[in-house]
């Protein structure tokens, strides 16, 4: 006999089953991307955006060992406060189902999970990538690896510069990663709508993005699609602010010999203290815009005629 892999919630399941819009979201960014109480709020925003967008919200994580797909309010509140939640990438699933523990998936991992219950289209903020000085440290996100070998549009708000974008970009060029920025020449940089680099390819409605991903998919390509949203003009930090700020956070970072996966949630929440707070309101609006245009994404990609 064997027992089901995923816990996934009725009101997506039923979703899936009738061919309907549905929208994953992670969880590392609710346990170790933001601090609480903004961690939780934040996600029950998100999920909200994305009912209003037409779509139903699955939020993905790992809990006593069972990859869970859409979750209720008592799970993401244990996500945002639990002390013991790990940080759980591709190579981590065996481990956390093995030992029954709480997992937070990253892009990568949920990406997999999501893939796994038949999703296509899933939101975040910002996606992992080549880390500064990779070309010493060899430290490259799976997300991207991810990228490269799961059918999903991945919505994000481009990618920060702690990483380095040029490389980011390259690295999925090599992969053979679509990368879209959203309404703009430019490729974002989370923060900051721009980057310094332009975009591989511009689109400007959702149509296009949906038969982008069809046509994608069609094909037979198993790569997924990166759609960089840039954050709304009204909330952005301008370059100027906030790569001061990440150039302190990473010499810091260097400096208490931090590496592996403890590197980015420890710059995130560094960026927060030294931002005064400003970084954080940035993260939440950028998600919630993200929310907006993959909820927009999925009813479009599902309201195309299945092959
Ligand atoms: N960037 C953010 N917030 C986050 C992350 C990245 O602004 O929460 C998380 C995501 O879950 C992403 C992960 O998949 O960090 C990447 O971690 P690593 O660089 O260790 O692969
Ligand atoms: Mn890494």
């Amino acid at each position: 006999m064997t027992t089901p892999l995923l816990s996934i919630h009725p009101e997506v399941a039923d979703a899936l089953a009738a061919g309907r819009a549905v929208v994953a979201l992670e969880s590392t960014i609710i346990s170790h991307g933001m601090p609480y109480p903004q961690n939780v709020a934040m996600a029950t925003q998100v999920e909200g955006l994305v009912r209003e967008g037409g779509a139903v919200p699955a939020t993905i994580a790992v809990l006593d060992g069972v990859p869970t797909v859409g979750l209720d309010a008592e799970q993401l509140h244990l996500l945002a406060t639990h002390p013991e939640v790990d940080k759980v990438s591709v190579r981590d699933l065996g481990h956390v189902i093995a030992t029954k523990r709480h997992g937070a998936t990253t892009v990568a991992a949920t990406m997999r999970i999501a893939s796994l219950a038949g999703i296509r289209v899933f939101v975040t903020g910002g996606i992992g990538g080549v880390h500064r000085g990779a070309e010493d440290s060899m430290d490259v996100s799976a997300d991207l690896v991810e990228l490269s070998q799961t059918p999903m549009a991945v919505v994000s708000a481009g990618v920060k510069s702690i990483l380095d974008i040029g490389r980011t970009l390259e690295y999925l060029e090599t992969l053979g990663v679509p990368v879209v920025s959203f309404g703009t020449d430019e490729f974002p940089s989370f923060y900051s709508r721009t980057s310094g680099y332009a975009a591989p390819l511009r689109i400007d409605d959702v149509a296009t993005l949906a038969g982008l991903c069809d046509a994608t998919w069609r094909l037979g390509l198993t790569t997924g699609v990166s759609i960089a949203n840039p954050v709304p003009a009204d909330e952005e930090m301008p370059r100027a602010d906030i790569d001061g700020l990440i150039a302190q956070a990473l010499a810091e970072c260097d400096a208490k010999g931090i590496h592996g996966k403890g590197i980015t949630p420890f710059l995130l929440g560094r960026i927060v203290e030294l931002s005064g707070g400003r970084s954080l309101a940035t993260n939440i609006a950028l998600v919630k815009n993200n929310a907006r245009l993959g909820a927009a994404l999925a009813v479009a990609y599902a309201a195309l005629p299945q092959a």
